[in-house]
């Protein structure tokens, strides 16, 4: 059997497959884009995104990916010139050869090929899959500039090991040859994620690049976006989903739902992908939707991940059959999360978030809740805690968004008492407080409380954020000891 790779692809075309038009024969275009992070999201979506507007319009926008540090993306993708099979999962799957990405680069292993690449004249734009502590930013959304990382790279000449450290330098040596900026598009789940990156960008570069500091400030464009597509992480099964349908062998094929979305900041140059083709939105106020999508799909996703991990479930699937735990997310959805913000005009928020409830339910995406319980530590200040935050200045119920707070550090928990390893940034913290609880409500939430990388002194001593921290714990309690009654 054939692998996956440019040599396969006329093969691939005469089977009718859909394969990347933009990549046939000695068609190559060059390189205009960066991507840091390549994992399966950016995959999924962007890279898809890009592939799709090549494909309609063509354009030197090829993707040089750079993984910061793991190697495994780049063993599987460069023996196949960057292909990859995208398998989108609706009722009937369908199949699709994406050839935009052509080339992975480990920072660790080729650090120079990276600064080469990004300070290359015909590289316009980044954008950057990292998650939300990729950023180091502190409990304010700044730069933390006693983050290890941050302090090894704003203190020493050494090859930069956090993004924001890579970035400032390439823009350093851009600076020096007299290009323009790049403009860097931030694709997490992050608040105001554009304006996050330029700040932290200016800030590092004040320290450490000083005479660059005022071209940055007029120059550099870091548009906010909002992005979406349920992406689980691929698994043996979908290798061989694809082998049988594609008659190919992929090492590192991305499975989707069909719905994608992205919506970017209208402050791009006008020399870019021509992603509106396939689909993306450019808007003034990208605001209305990423709040949407923050509070209407990953604040829902998030409470009941930690709420399935507790349930030994294994899926959002199959914790969306759980009655108990969809009304929890129905009332939470409807009495407090909905009330807390402005969506987009254009937007009917009941059928929106109706739509991602379905979305939930979709039988063919497997959707690890155990995966979307990683990084609770920076994923809970982006999507609960600020509504908790609103909903008590407006005087609005939070019980049920407290529930989530109390899944999460139930989780944490339960993690510990069964020794399963904990991904989080915060683990060792995390793991100590989890040592030291008693089950008693009063005594654990105070602890909990001095996770001040989660939870700001303000929000704290909210005494009504407290209260119903203590009952929710009351609630939770029995299920660390497996007990599911009120939950069946
Ligand atoms: C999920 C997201 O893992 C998680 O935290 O909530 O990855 C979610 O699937 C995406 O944001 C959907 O666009």
């Amino acid at each position: 059997m054939n692998s996956l790779s440019l040599k396969s692809l006329n093969k691939l075309a005469q089977a009718e497959q859909s394969v990347p038009n933009y990549r046939m024969g000695d068609k190559q275009p060059k390189i205009g884009i960066v991507h840091i992070g390549p994992g399966a999201f950016f995959r999924g979506h962007q890279a898809w995104y890009t592939h799709q507007a090549m494909k309609l319009a063509g354009g030197n926008w090829g993707i040089s990916c750079v993984s910061m540090r793991s190697a495994g993306v780049a063993e599987a993708l460069n023996p196949q010139n960057g292909l990859f099979t995208l398998a989108v999962l609706d009722a009937e799957p369908s199949y699709e050869v994406v050839g935009s990405i052509q080339e992975v680069i480990v920072a660790t292993q080729q650090y120079q090929r990276v600064m080469d690449r990004l300070s290359h004249e015909d590289t316009q734009f980044v954008t950057m899959t990292i998650t939300e502590k990729g950023y180091c930013l502190d409990s304010e959304g700044l730069l933390a500039r006693e983050h290890v990382d941050i302090q090894q790279d704003l203190t020493t000449q050494a090859n930069a090991i956090s993004a924001v450290g890579l970035l400032s330098q390439a823009l350093m040596l851009r600076f020096d040859k007299g290009l323009a900026p790049l403009t860097i598009l931030s694709c997490d789940n992050l608040t105001d994620n554009g304006k996050k990156l330029r700040q932290a960008i200016i800030s590092f570069s004040t320290i450490k690049y000083p005479q660059m500091v005022q071209w940055l400030s007029t120059q550099l464009i870091c548009p906010c976006s909002m992005v979406d597509s349920i992406t689980p992480a691929t698994d043996d099964s979908l290798k061989s989903q694809v082998k049988q349908a594609l008659n190919v062998t992929d090492n590192w094929p991305i499975k989707r739902e069909a719905f994608i979305q992205w919506v970017i900041e209208d402050c791009l140059p006008s020399k870019r992908p021509a992603w509106e083709l396939a689909g993306a939105t450019f808007t003034k106020d990208v605001r209305g939707f990423e709040h949407a999508k923050l509070r209407l799909l990953n604040c829902p996703h998030s409470t009941l991940a930690y709420l399935g991990v507790l349930l030994d479930v294994e899926t959002v699937f199959d914790g969306m059959q759980i009655p108990k735990v969809v009304e929890l997310l129905e009332n939470l959805v409807k009495e407090e999360v909905i009330p807390s913000f402005t969506a987009p005009a254009e937007m009917d928020v009941v059928a929106y978030k109706n739509d991602i409830f379905d979305r939930f339910r979709n039988p063919a995406i497997r959707h690890l809740v155990a995966q979307i319980a990683w990084d609770g530590s920076q994923k809970l200040p982006m999507r609960i805690l600020p509504i908790i935050e609103k909903n008590i200045v407006e005087n609005r119920s939070i019980k049920n968004l407290t529930m989530a707070v109390v899944a999460w550090f139930m989780f944490v928990r339960k993690r510990y008492q069964q020794q399963v390893e904990l991904v989080d940034p915060l683990a060792d913290k995390l793991l100590t407080v989890a040592s030291q609880c008693n089950n008693q409500a009063q005594h654990d939430i105070t602890l909990l409380m001095t996770i001040s990388e989660v939870f700001s002194a303000e929000l704290s001593q909210q005494p009504v954020f407290i209260k119903n921290l203590q009952n929710n714990y009351q609630q939770l309690l029995p299920l660390l000891t497996g007990d599911k009654t009120a939950w069946a």
